[in-house]
């Protein structure tokens, strides 16, 4: 898959239009990825988060992790991802939700899927005159290195093209068939939410695959802070958050709609 340096930002737009997805080494430091690793690890779940224990999935899932402790800010507005979320998504783009994993041993991949698709289209593949804005974006911030056994998303290059979501666990799209993403820790994996992906199993016997998803929306879309009826954001956190850090939770000038 296609690798770009972080602040290459226009060829990085073309990436996402061509093959749905870029991959940027080196996007976090081994530092913010060792401190991220050891918060993951003293998270309890709350709301609806998923944990192993209660699950039984073999895995911990925590949301809106920006809520939960001021850390989870600085992988808001990463330089170079965030000036590529802002391209993709205009300039008032916000987060839509923050989400930390980890994978345990025994751990199931999800089967290839789309987030969000926002065309639906019914035949074979969109003509090429058809280009699809982005409307979200997720980055996977890999904090651990992650290898063949250790549940690498897989990812269809081009398969935003397809105007539909893959059936009956269709495997490839167009000839080009899911590959894995290996990584280090630090990494970051960029696809637009009409990319097909999934997960991989975690078939190591003792290694925690420890990832951060950061989702980004075009200002339209909503914000998944749950339980939605009972959200509140925690006034420490947003009392040490930066301008920009603010309008990525929401913090907007008025608009359309207001
Ligand atoms: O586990 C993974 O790497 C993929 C996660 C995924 O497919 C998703 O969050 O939609």
């Amino acid at each position: 898959m296609q690798r770009y340096a972080i602040f290459e930002t226009a060829a990085m737009l073309e990436g996402l239009a061509r093959d749905g997805c870029v991959f940027v080494p080196a996007a976090a430091t081994p530092e913010q990825c060792s401190h991220a690793r050891r918060a993951i690890d003293a998270l309890e779940p709350i709301h609806w988060d998923e944990t192993h224990a209660i699950g039984g999935r073999f895995m911990d899932r925590y949301l809106n992790v920006f809520n939960r402790d001021a850390s989870w800010l600085r992988f808001l507005d990463r330089p170079g991802i965030i000036d590529l979320a802002e391209a993709a998504l205009g300039a008032e783009c916000h987060v839509i939700g923050e989400t930390a994993w980890r994978s345990h041993p025994g751990f199931r991949g999800e089967p290839l899927h789309a987030d969000y698709l926002p065309l639906h289209w019914s035949e074979g593949s969109l003509p090429d005159a058809v280009r699809v804005p982005i409307f979200i974006l997720t980055v996977h911030f890999h904090l651990s290195e992650v290898t063949a056994a250790l549940a690498p998303t897989r990812i269809v290059p081009g398969s935003h093209r397809a105007g539909r979501a893959p059936r009956n666990a269709e495997p490839d799209w167009n000839g080009r068939a899911a590959e894995r993403v290996l990584a280090q820790a630090g990494d970051a994996l960029i696809f637009r939410s009409d990319l097909w992906h999934g997960g991989s199993d975690n078939s190591s016997q003792r290694e925690i695959r420890y990832l951060l998803q950061v989702h980004y929306g075009r200002r339209e879309m909503a914000q998944h802070y749950s339980p939605f009826l009972e959200w509140r954001f925690d006034p420490r956190v947003l009392a040490t958050a930066s301008k920009r850090q603010l309008r990525l939770l929401g913090g907007h000038e008025p608009a359309a709609y207001d």
